[in-house]
């Protein structure tokens, strides 16, 4: 099952030839370094994946599964499929995040879409794994309004046991600067689901909000970091701090424009790291601070789906700042939704083009 991309060798050779948004004197990349593999294929809109302490890939797909993937072998293992998963377009079940200390407290969160009362919602669901399956579940959020777009549906918990929940707009402008909405918003919980008493309001469950459709979200260097869609321009990479305001839709990309620098002023907007114009539809983040690939080390990974690539990131010292990006896998593989990182430093990459599905791994040559 595993086999060795050709043709992705030489997309990476002509990736790595070229730096699009040089901005310090780093060195070359060196392309025979660097090798991918298909090591999954078959799969349908698969949208999280993560590595489990089990060292076997944990996997979503967007119609309801749930599966452990070996990445040795290429193995997928169904886990548990939700029956009340409702996919409509985007929508489905879409984030996961295993609790930190899975080996001790087996615990699996997920967010999904379902239809309740005629109407479309989202909820996030922690469930127990006991070896083979998911059992007990336990309503950690609902009554999140769920469409078939803008759904964010990222999941992070940081080490001190808080649960992060991306949330979209779904479609609806009015709801993202509503703090009592619970659209448009990077949400944090306890891990039972209830308020922690020092979100930014006490009894409300946000801790951000002005937010589009934010897709990926990773806690690194004690710091959360997310990806987010625009509309047609400024897709977004954002620090998330405690409170603040991310603008949707008021603000898009920078407080550049003379509205938008009324609107910052006066509702005190966190401008992003950096933006995409026109959008590239970035989705999945991680953070790569491995020696497998050292070039890599200290950088965020962000893929996206409508220009179809992995954009490496290299941060500053601070963590605060991209000082370089470089592109790679460009449309080797169509539509790229997730990433994630193994202990090793391998990269593992999902597509998301509907047919034949594939997880990539990113390996030192
Ligand atoms: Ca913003
Ligand atoms: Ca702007």
């Amino acid at each position: 099952m595993k086999q060795t991309s050709w043709a992705l060798l030489f997309t990476l050779a002509a990736c790595l030839q070229s730096k699009k948004y040089p901005d310090n004197n780093s060195p070359a990349l060196d392309s025979a370094s660097i090798k991918g593999s298909v090591i999954v294929h078959g799969l349908s809109f698969p949208w999280e994946i993560l590595w489990g302490p089990d060292n076997f890939i944990w996997m979503t797909e967007r119609g309801g599964t749930i599966s452990r993937v070996n990445p040795a072998t290429g193995a997928v293992i169904p886990v548990f499929s939700i029956k009340e998963v409702v996919s409509n377009n985007e929508g489905g079940l879409l984030g996961m995040v295993l609790h930190p200390t899975f080996s001790t407290t087996p615990q699996v969160f997920v967010a999904y879409d379902y239809n309740k009362a005629d109407n479309y919602w989202e909820k996030v669901v922690r469930y127990t794994y006991n070896g083979k399956t998911l059992i007990n579940p336990l309503t950690i959020i609902d009554n999140i309004i769920a469409s078939s777009i803008h759904n964010g549906c990222r999941l992070v918990i940081t080490p001190d046991l808080k649960l992060f929940i991306s949330t979209g707009d779904a479609s609806d402008q009015s709801l993202p600067q509503n703090t009592s909405a619970l659209n448009g918003k990077i949400l944090r919980l306890n891990l039972d689901g209830t308020i922690p008493s020092d979100n930014p309001v006490p009894g409300k469950p946000y801790w951000s909000f002005g937010h589009r459709n934010p897709q990926g979200l990773v806690y690194a260097n004690h710091i959360l970091y997310s990806s987010e869609h625009g509309a047609s321009t400024d897709d977004e990479i954002n620090i998330i701090e405690k409170g603040r305001n991310y603008g949707w839709p008021d603000v898009e990309g920078f407080c550049n424009t003379g509205s938008e620098q009324v609107f910052c002023k006066a509702h005190h907007v966190e401008e992003p790291l950096r933006t995409w114009t026109p959008t590239a539809a970035v989705s999945g983040l991680d953070y790569y601070n491995s020696d497998l690939i050292p070039q890599w080390k200290n950088s965020l990974l962000v893929v996206a789906l409508k220009n179809a690539r992995l954009y490496q990131m290299k941060l500053n010292d601070k963590f605060t700042g991209i000082v370089q990006t470089n592109e790679y896998l460009t449309n080797a593989y169509g539509r790229l939704r997730d990433v994630c990182i193994s202990p090793a430093g391998k990269v593992y990459i999902c597509t998301s083009n509907g047919n034949d599905d594939k997880i990539i791994e990113i390996d030192k040559n």
